[in-house]
C-alpha cells in the first residue's frame, strides 16, 4: 500500500505503513516512531528515510527493515544487515538548529540506543565515541547520520541505526570485533520492546538537546557511558592521528584527548579536540 507521494519519490510500493493499532501496542513515545515504514527488504533504511524527509509530516517517521541489500557504514563502509538478525532503523528529523550542530545528532542517538540496550537488555553497554555502542569489547550498534539540505538549511536529518540482536555467525573479518544480543544474553529479546526504549530516550535526550542546542546539561551523562573514559587511546586520522587520553567530550560534542607535546624543549600537556565525522577512536591494544 504505498502512498502517492512516495511513488513519486521513487519509493517502491513495498513498504507496509503497520496498522495504527499495532503500533500503538508497541511505541509508547509522543512522537519518535508514531509513524513507521516497515519493510521486508530494502538497500539501505537510510536512503529511504532521506526521500521520504522530503516529505512534509515525517518529522520523527520511523523506517525498519528485515534486511538490508546495501547497508551502510560511515566512509562508504558496508554495514552487514542480514534477514531477521537485527534491528535495522532510520529515524528522519527535520529540527530547526544551526546546521553546524546537526552532528550532535549521533550523539545524542548514541546516548539513547544506549539507555534503551541498557534499560532492556540489563548489559553493561557503552559508548565508542562518536558512533559505536559496544559489549564486552565487540561492536553491537553501529550509527550513521546523514543530512540533507536546501540552500545552507537542514531539510532532514537521518538517523540511521543498526543493532545486531540475532546473529550469531559472523564472517572471519567481523567475528573478532562484532557481537549481538543474543550472543551476549544467550536468549533472543523481543525486538519492539526495544526500538520502543530506544526511541523514548532518544526523544529525552533529543527534547534536552534541542532546547539547549548544544550537549552542555548531556555530556556529564555521555561521558558516564563512555567507554575509553579517561583512558589511552588511539585517534586514526590519516597522517594526522595521535595518541592521548580521552576526557570525554565537551558541550559541543568534540572529543577532548590529552596528549603530550615537546615545546620549547619541555614536554607539555595538550588537550586535542577531536571533530567527529571522518575519525575513528581506538584503544591502544584493539577495537576498543
Ligand atoms: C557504522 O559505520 O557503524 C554505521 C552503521 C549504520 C548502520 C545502520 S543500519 C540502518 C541504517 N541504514 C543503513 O544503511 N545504515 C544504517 P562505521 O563506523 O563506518 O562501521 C562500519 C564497519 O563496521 C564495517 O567496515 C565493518 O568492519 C563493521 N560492520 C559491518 N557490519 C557490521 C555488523 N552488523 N556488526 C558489527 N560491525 C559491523
Amino acid at each position: 500500500m504505498g502512498g502517492e507521494k512516495e511513488e513519486r519519490l521513487g519509493i517502491d510500493n513495498t513498504w507496509i505503513r503497520l496498522d495504527e493499532s499495532e503500533i500503538k501496542k508497541h511505541i509508547c513515545t509522543s512522537l519518535f516512531g508514531q509513524k513507521i515504514y516497515y519493510y521486508e527488504e530494502v538497500d539501505s533504511t537510510n536512503t529511504i528515510a532521506k526521500r521520504l524527509g522530503k516529505i512534509p509530516g515525517n518529522h520523527g517517521a520511523l523506517i525498519i527493515a528485515n534486511s538490508q541489500k546495501a547497508g551502510k557504514g560511515r566512509l562508504g563502509r558496508e554495514w552487514i544487515s542480514p534477514k531477521n538478525k537485527g534491528i535495522w532503523m532510520s529515524l528522519i528529523l527535520t529540527p530547526r538548529i544551526d546546521i553546524r550542530n546537526a552532528s550532535m545528532l549521533t550523539l545524542i542517538a548514541a546516548l539513547g540506543v544506549n539507555e534503551g540496550i541498557r534499560r532492556i537488555t540489563g548489559l553493561d553497554s557503552f559508548i565508542k565515541w562518536p558512533n559505536d555502542i559496544v559489549v564486552h569489547g565487540k561492536k553491537i550498534c553501529g550509527i550513521l547520520t546523514e543530512m540533507s539540505t536546501i540552500q545552507g538549511k537542514i531539510e532532514c536529518v537521518v538517523i540511521g541505526i543498526g543493532i545486531n540482536v540475532a546473529n550469531t555467525n559472523f564472517s572471519n573479518e567481523l567475528e573478532k570485533k562484532a557481537t549481538s544480543l543474543e550472543v551476549e544474553l544467550g536468549c533472543l529479546i523481543e525486538k519492539w520492546e526495544l526500538v520502543n526504549a530506544i526511541l523514548e530516550s532518544m526523544e529525552k535526550y533529543y527534547s534536552i538537546y534541542i532546547r539547549t542546542q548544544s550537549l552542555i546539561e548531556l555530556k556529564q551523562e555521555y561521558n558516564k557511558q563512555l567507554i575509553n573514559y579517561k583512558e589511552l587511546v588511539q585517534v586514526l586520522d590519516g597522517e594526522k592521528g595521535f595518541k592521548g587520553v580521552a576526557l570525554g567530550i565537551n558541550e559541543f560534542g568534540e572529543l577532548l584527548v590529552e596528549t603530550e607535546k615537546l615545546m620549547d624543549g619541555k614536554v607539555e600537556k595538550v588537550i586535542q579536540k577531536v571533530v567527529s565525522g571522518e575519525v575513528s577512536v581506538r584503544g591502544v591494544y584493539g577495537y576498543v
